[in-house]
C-alpha cells in the first residue's frame, strides 16, 4: 500500500470520527474503556490497528470486541483479540494507547510511522471480525471499526451481538480450522454438543439436580443460553432471569460483579433456599454461584471455588486414564482468597503461581504447565491443555485399557467443553455443572469443602489512580510513599489479616481488597485501608464506606 493511500485514514477520522476530546486514554486490563461518548476515535483507530497487527501476522484473524463487559450502561469499550484468540500482546498496548491518543491532524503521519516500526506487508491481506454486546452505543462503535478496517484496505466481518468469549473462538477457529468453526453455531455444536456427550456418559446421579437458575446480567450471555436451553434435551433445566427488557438495565444491581462485590443477591427473581444460581456478567466472560441458605444468608462460590472444582475432577481423571504425570498447575491473582490458595496447596497438593489482575497474565502462566487452570477470584477463568495432553489422553482413549479409556474420553469431551482462548462464563457453566453431575453433589456441598475467609472489596475515588503503583503481583504498593507501612501495620491488628490496594484498569478508581477471620475484622480492615488510600493518595469526593 503506497503511503499516498494512507490519506484516507485522515479523511475518514475528519469526515466521521473526529477527536472530539483531550482526555487521554490509556489501554487498561481488558482493552479501552471509558464513558461511551469519548470512545468512537478510539474505536475507529483500533479499527487502522487491527489491520495491521493482521498484516504482522501474514494475514491472520485479529479480532475487535466492543464492550464494556462487568461496567455499567454509560461506558464502552473495545479490545483487540490476537489470532489464537488471547488479547493482544502486551508490547502492543503501548501502540494502541499511541494511535489512540494522537490528534486528528497527526493521524496519517502516526499510522506510517507504526506501519513501519512494526515492519507491517501493506500488501498483505488482512482480516478483522468484529463483535458487539448488547449496550446501545455498540452499533455505533462498531460501524467506527469497520471504517478503521475499510480505510487500511482489510476486510471485517461483523459478527453482530456475540459474548466475548464467543469472537475469541471465531478469531481462534479461523485462524486454526482444527479447533472449530468460525461461527456461533459452530461455538454451540463444540461446546455444547461435549457438554451433551459427556451426559449421555454421566447419568444424573446423587443429590445433583438439573434445574439450575441463571441471572443473565440483562446482557449478551443470557440471550444466547435461552438459544442454548431449547437443545438441552432436560440435560439442564435452565432457568433464566435478567435478560434484558422490562426495565432491567446492564449489570445494574445483577450480574457477576455486582454479586460477588456486594456479596449480595441478584434483583429479578424469587428465591429458593438452597436452589444453585449462576450470575454471568454483560458479555458473559465471567460466572459466580451462590445459593441462598433456609435464612436468607447468601454463600459464594466464586471463581476460586471454580477452580478448585475444575482442578480436583480435572485431576481424577488424569489419574484414572493413567496420566497422573502430566503437570496441573493452577493460576491466581491476589484476589484469591486466602483459604483456597492453602486448600490447593494442602489439600489438592496442586502447585499455584499468583500474578497481576488480567486475564492476559493468568493465560500466559497458564500455557507454563501441561494442564494449566487459571481463575480470577471475580469468575473470569478458563483451562488450557498442551499439545502434549491433548495428544496423550487421545492415545489412552485408543489404546488403554477400560477404566483408562473411560476416563481418558470423559477427558477429550472436558477438553472440547472448554473454550480454552479465554475465560468463558457459558463455557464454565457446562463445566462446573459436568463435576457437580459427576460427583452427585448439590450446592451446599460443593460449598462445604472448604471454609473461605471472609473478605471484602471497596473502591476509593482518586485524582490520579496511577499514583499508586505496585510490585509482588500488586500484593504490595511501592507509591505513593508510607502507605505499604500503613496497610501493614492495619493488617498486623487483626488474625489472618491481609490487605491491598491497586488501581483498577478499567474503571477510574482504586481497588482495596481485605480479608480476615471475622467478616466483621474484613469489613474494618478494608474500611480502614480504604482510608489510608484516600488520605495518602489524594482521595477526592466522599470519603470511603462500607456498602449498606
Ligand atoms: C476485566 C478483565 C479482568 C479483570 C477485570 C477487573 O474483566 O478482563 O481480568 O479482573 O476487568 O479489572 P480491574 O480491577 O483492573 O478493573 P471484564 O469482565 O470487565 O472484562
Amino acid at each position: 500500500m503506497p503511503p499516498s493511500s494512507l490519506r484516507v485514514v485522515y479523511a475518514f477520522a475528519r469526515e466521521m470520527h473526529p477527536k472530539t476530546t483531550d482526555v487521554f486514554i490509556q489501554y487498561g486490563t481488558a482493552g479501552f474503556r471509558t464513558k461511551a461518548s469519548l470512545l468512537e476515535h478510539v474505536v475507529y483507530r483500533m479499527g487502522l490497528l487491527a489491520v495491521i497487527r493482521s498484516r504482522c501476522k501474514n494475514g491472520r484473524t485479529i479480532g475487535m470486541m466492543i464492550t464494556a463487559s462487568h461496567n455499567l450502561e454509560p461506558d464502552n469499550g473495545v479490545k483487540l483479540i490476537d489470532p489464537d484468540g488471547e488479547m493482544l500482546e502486551q508490547s502492543w498496548e503501548a501502540i494502541a494507547t499511541r494511535l489512540a491518543n494522537v490528534s486528528d491532524n497527526d493521524l496519517e503521519s502516526t499510522t506510517g510511522e507504526i506501519i513501519k516500526e512494526v515492519n507491517a506487508d501493506m500488501a498483505l491481506k488482512a482480516s478483522v471480525y468484529i463483535g458487539m454486546d448488547t449496550r446501545y452505543t455498540s452499533p455505533r462503535l462498531a460501524a467506527a471499526a469497520v471504517h478503521g478496517v475499510m480505510a487500511l484496505k482489510g476486510t471485517a466481518k461483523e459478527f453482530g451481538i456475540v459474548t466475548t468469549p464467543m469472537l475469541h473462538y471465531c478469531v481462534k477457529c479461523r485462524n486454526d480450522n482444527t479447533y472449530g468453526t468460525p461461527t456461533e453455531e459452530g461455538y454451540y455444536e463444540k461446546i455444547v454438543g461435549a457438554f451433551k456427550n459427556i451426559r449421555q456418559k454421566l447419568p444424573v446421579a446423587g443429590n445433583y439436580n438439573t434445574t439450575l437458575y441463571v441471572d443473565g446480567a440483562n446482557g449478551v450471555g443470557g440471550k444466547k443460553l435461552n438459544i442454548i436451553k431449547k437443545t438441552l434435551d432436560g440435560e439442564l433445566d435452565l432457568v433464566l432471569f435478567n435478560l434484558g427488557g422490562n426495565g432491567g438495565k446492564l449489570n445494574l444491581n445483577c450480574g457477576a460483579d455486582f454479586v460477588k462485590v456486594s456479596q449480595k443477591q441478584p434483583v429479578g427473581v424469587e428465591h429458593v433456599p438452597y436452589q444453585r444460581v449462576a450470575s454471568l456478567d454483560g458479555d458473559a466472560d465471567r460466572i459466580v454461584y451462590y445459593y441462598l441458605d433456609d435464612e436468607s444468608k447468601m454463600h459464594l462460590l466464586d471463581g476460586d471455588r471454580i477452580a478448585t472444582l475444575l482442578a480436583s475432577y480435572v485431576t481424577e481423571l488424569l489419574r484414572a486414564s493413567g496420566a497422573a504425570q502430566l503437570r496441573l498447575g493452577l493460576v491466581q491473582t491476589a484476589y484469591a482468597n486466602g483459604a483456597s490458595t492453602r486448600y490447593i496447596t494442602d489439600q489438592l497438593k496442586v502447585p499455584v503461581t499468583c500474578v497481576k489482575t488480567g486475564v492476559k497474565h493468568l493465560h500466559h502462566a497458564a500455557l507454563s504447565y501441561d494442564i494449566g487452570v487459571y481463575f480470577e477470584a471475580n469468575g473470569h477463568g478458563t483451562v488450557v491443555y498442551s499439545d502434549v495432553t491433548k495428544s496423550t489422553v487421545s492415545k489412552i482413549a485408543q489404546e488403554g485399557d477400560t477404566e483408562q479409556r473411560k476416563a481418558a474420553q470423559l477427558l477429550l469431551n472436558f477438553i472440547d467443553a472448554t473454550n480454552e482462548t479465554v475465560g468463558d462464563a457459558i463455557s464454565d457453566l457446562f463445566l462446573v455443572e459436568t463435576v457437580l453431575c459427576a460427583r452427585g453433589v448439590d450446592v451446599r456441598q460443593w460449598y462445604e469443602t472448604y471454609a473461605d475467609l471472609p473478605c471484602r472489596q471497596l473502591k476509593v475515588t482518586i485524582q490520579d489512580r496511577n499514583t499508586i503503583t505496585t510490585t509482588d503481583a500488586e500484593r504490595k504498593c511501592v507509591s505513593p510513599e508510607g502507605l505499604q507501612e500503613r496497610i501493614d501495620e492495619l493488617c498486623g491488628a487483626y488474625a489472618s489479616g491481609r490487605s491491598f490496594a491497586r488501581p483498577s484498569g478499567t474503571e477510574d478508581v482504586v481497588r482495596v481488597y481485605a480479608e480476615a477471620e471475622t467478616q466483621e475484622a474484613a469489613d474494618k480492615l478494608a474500611a480502614e485501608v480504604a482510608q489510608a488510600v484516600f488520605d495518602l493518595a489524594g482521595g477526592v469526593g466522599d470519603r470511603p464506606t462500607l456498602p449498606a
